[in-house]
């Protein structure tokens, strides 16, 4: 297609080897499509305009791989990537495929899994720092519960929070330019998924030793999942300064893990992700994190990949004019949204200024706040209609 939707890598698409290579296999069903080479996905990805790949050790190396089979596994990987010019700017573990991971990595309830589920990410942070990765993103899909008796949540949180602690002074000792990026869900695949969201996330983040150098990978359908505003929690992250990374994908409300392409599902709400993402100041990977449905063959994964980014830059385009738009600007005036930004109390103020205030309740709660046209535009610059 010829016009202005073009990416290139200038525009920071990331894309996980799982997403292009999932198989489509799910709980009712076996593969749809063939096993996709690493090193393919690198060409095609870099054909489509993507600037990186990021990756779980098993996904170019089988579990348990020893040191010289992962380095057999990776040299096409690897090669591919220099061909390309395409970066890993990210690299996550798998602690949940295995059986040994049947009731997680970090928190399972047998110490000896906990043991070597660190010695799995350590060997994986090295790994990281050799390719350039910067971000380490952990999700812990297996850290949870599905009955009640079975998990102490307080000791599982003293274990994350050790395990963390751990890594942190690895990656610390070892020098290495890498932070880590948690990843809420809520549920699924465990019933009950410890650090459910975001605030749940930041929250444990506080108790940590090396809190500066853990942050947030929020993801688009982990938060909507939850019936929560993913724009509303990005920019909560960017304001605790803990956006490491973002995981881009579609999800309609709050039903299993949909993992559409970016743009499907709730496209409003992917309105409002780009506008805090490209307003905010996040200059990191736009990583799309999806899973290209079963229904499509190999030529449909590719169109479900180019889309995510397609519809990344449309909404983008989008936004800038919904905020260039000076029907825009005075409707944001009219809502008073300038106000917001202003101290409640003037510097040289205390409490007492208020409180010796003269004001009429009544009066101003006369005063419309006229939201509905600010957000008629929105919507008008999304329908189309505008800009
Ligand atoms: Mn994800």
């Amino acid at each position: 297609m010829t016009d202005s939707f073009v990416p290139s890598p200038e525009d920071r698409f990331t894309f996980g080897l799982w997403t292009v290579g999932w198989q489509g296999i799910d709980v009712f069903g076996g593969p749809v499509r063939p096993p996709l080479d690493p090193a393919l996905a690198v060409e095609e990805l870099a054909a489509l305009g993507a600037a990186g790949v990021t990756f779980h050790d098993d996904d170019v190396a089988p579990f348990g791989s020893t040191v010289a089979e992962r380095a057999r596994h990776l040299a096409p990987f690897r090669a591919a990537l220099e061909r390309t010019g395409l970066r890993v700017p990210m690299i996550t573990t798998n602690l949940f495929a295995h059986p040994v991971f049947r009731d997680g990595g970090f928190t399972n309830n047998d110490r000896d899994v906990r043991r070597f589920a660190l010695r799995k990410v350590a060997d994986n942070l090295d790994l990281a720092a050799e390719l350039g990765a910067t971000v380490f993103v952990a999700w812990g899909g297996r850290e949870g519960a599905e009955s009640g008796g079975a998990k102490d949540v307080r000791a599982a949180l003293d274990r994350y929070k050790e395990a963390l602690d751990v890594l942190c002074t690895y990656i610390v000792e070892r020098g290495y330019d890498l932070r880590i990026a948690l990843e809420p869900k809520p549920n699924e695949p465990r019933g009950d998924i410890l650090l459910p969201t975001i605030g749940h996330a930041l929250a444990f983040i506080d108790e940590l030793e090396h809190a500066e150098l853990v942050g947030l990978n929020p993801e688009v359908g982990h938060e909507e999942m939850a019936s929560l505003n993913v724009a509303h929690g990005l920019a909560q992250v960017l304001w605790h300064g803990k956006l490491f990374h973002v995981d881009l994908n579609g999800q309609t409300g709050p039903r299993y893990d949909q993992d559409l392409r970016f743009g499907a599902g709730n496209a409003r709400g992917a309105f409002w992700v780009v506008d805090v993402l490209e307003q905010g100041g996040y200059d990191g990977p736009r990583h799309f994190d999806f899973k290209p449905p079963r229904t499509e063959d190999m030529e449909g994964v590719w169109a479900s990949a180019a889309a995510c980014m397609r519809n990344y830059l449309v909404l983008q385009a989008k936004v800038r004019a919904f905020r260039a738009d000076p029907d825009v600007q005075e409707a944001l005036r009219a809502a008073r949204v300038d106000q917001l930004a202003l101290a409640t109390l003037a510097d040289d103020e205390t409490l007492d200024a208020v409180r010796n205030e003269a004001f009429d309740p009544d009066e101003a709660g006369r005063r419309g706040m006229a939201f509905e046209q600010l957000d008629q535009l929105a919507l008008e610059h999304l329908y189309g209609i505008r800009g």
